[in-house]
């Protein structure tokens, strides 16, 4: 166990909330297979445990691939989360991440943060209370430590939901430390078969995905920052599939952004090497900044991050994120010849 103190003030605190009546789960804006398993494992938790009535949302609809994973937990959506009588947040790196959720945390409810991305303590202070290591490599992994602390037999099909979101997070294990790796044999022992589990989850990316990432690669610009390589691109949709198509295709950073509603949204993505040499969190540093400067929101994690912007003119959001990387950088952008 990495923190067991914190999973044991956890487990109390999760105690404390269940009988005090209904417990929403909210995840971050779109889910993702972490806080996706680690929600449905928790609310198991909550339920087997305490009795409690637990609810389950997720913040602007999950995507057709985590629509596959829930459907092979049976893990639905509740009608409304609004009548909780208390609110436990998981996988959320900001409240602007909660979408159209955010006036919970003015509701005078209860709120419990559970996180591994050490942002969380200083964007949800004073509007929650927050359970966060970032010695954690995923939330599955704390709910795996939850599980244990409190005695809680997993099934195959939780152990299968923790093992999804640990495999995601860890970007499928390539980051991956010892104790992760433990846990993960530990999940297999349980029941998990890898293969089976991962074909079903992989839905094969449709047409309109893939024309949408050959666009973006296609009216791709590219700067160079010192000895970085920046692309950026400008798409209606698929913009994070996109921004990841480009870091294959050789970029450092990319930065894909397109019309939405009155303004824009930018979806941001970086390589590793990139984030480990220069510090810069595209979360904090970029779509945080872009989005207050730009009368919108954004957030996000050290290599991934959105943010939306009150700004229909979208080459001009695109070009004010390639500078803040270039002052983050300390280099000067140089936009490459086509
Ligand atoms: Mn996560």
């Amino acid at each position: 166990m990495r923190r067991k103190e914190l999973i044991g003030l956890l487990a109390n605190k999760l105690g404390e909330l269940s009988s005090k009546g209904t417990v929403a789960i909210l995840t971050h804006s779109g889910g993702d297979p972490d806080s996706i398993g680690a929600s449905y494992v928790l609310g198991n938790i909550l339920r087997s445990l305490w009795s409690a009535e637990v609810l389950f949302r997720v913040p602007s609809d999950p995507s057709s691939q985590l629509r596959a994973f829930m459907k092979r937990l049976s893990l639905d959506e509740s009608e409304s989360v609004e009548q909780a009588s208390a609110y436990v947040v998981v996988d959320c790196g900001s409240p602007e991440q909660l979408d159209e959720y955010m006036g919970i945390l003015e509701s005078g409810r209860e709120v419990v943060i559970i996180d591994h991305h050490s942002t969380s303590f200083e964007s949800f202070a004073g509007k929650g209370e927050v359970f966060c290591s970032d010695e954690y490599q995923s939330v599955c992994e704390m709910i795996f430590d939850l599980s244990q602390h409190v005695g809680y037999e997993l099934s195959p099909r939780e152990a299968e939901a923790l093992f999804a979101g640990i495999y995601y997070d860890t970007v499928r294990l390539s980051v991956a430390d010892q104790e992760t790796m433990r846990k993960i044999c530990h999940l297999t022992y349980l029941g998990v078969n890898p293969k089976d589990l991962l074909t079903e989850l992989e839905v094969k990316m449709d047409i309109s995905e893939r024309i949408a990432r050959l666009k973006s690669a296609a009216r791709m610009n590219i700067y160079r920052v010192g000895g970085w390589l920046i692309a950026t691109s400008t798409l209606g949709s698929f913009q994070s599939s996109s921004a990841r198509g480009l870091l294959n295709l050789g970029a450092h950073v990319a930065v894909v952004a397109g019309e939405y509603e009155e303004g824009t949204v930018v979806s941001l993505r970086a390589v590793k090497d990139f984030i480990e040499a220069t510090g810069v969190n595209l979360g904090r540093d970029i779509a945080a900044k872009i989005g207050e400067e730009m009368g919108g929101h954004g957030g996000g994690h050290s290599s991934a991050a959105r943010a939306y912007c009150m700004e229909k003119d979208v080459e001009k959001v695109l070009l004010r994120c390639v500078e803040l990387i270039g002052e983050m950088v300390g280099a000067p952008p140089e936009k490459l010849k086509p």
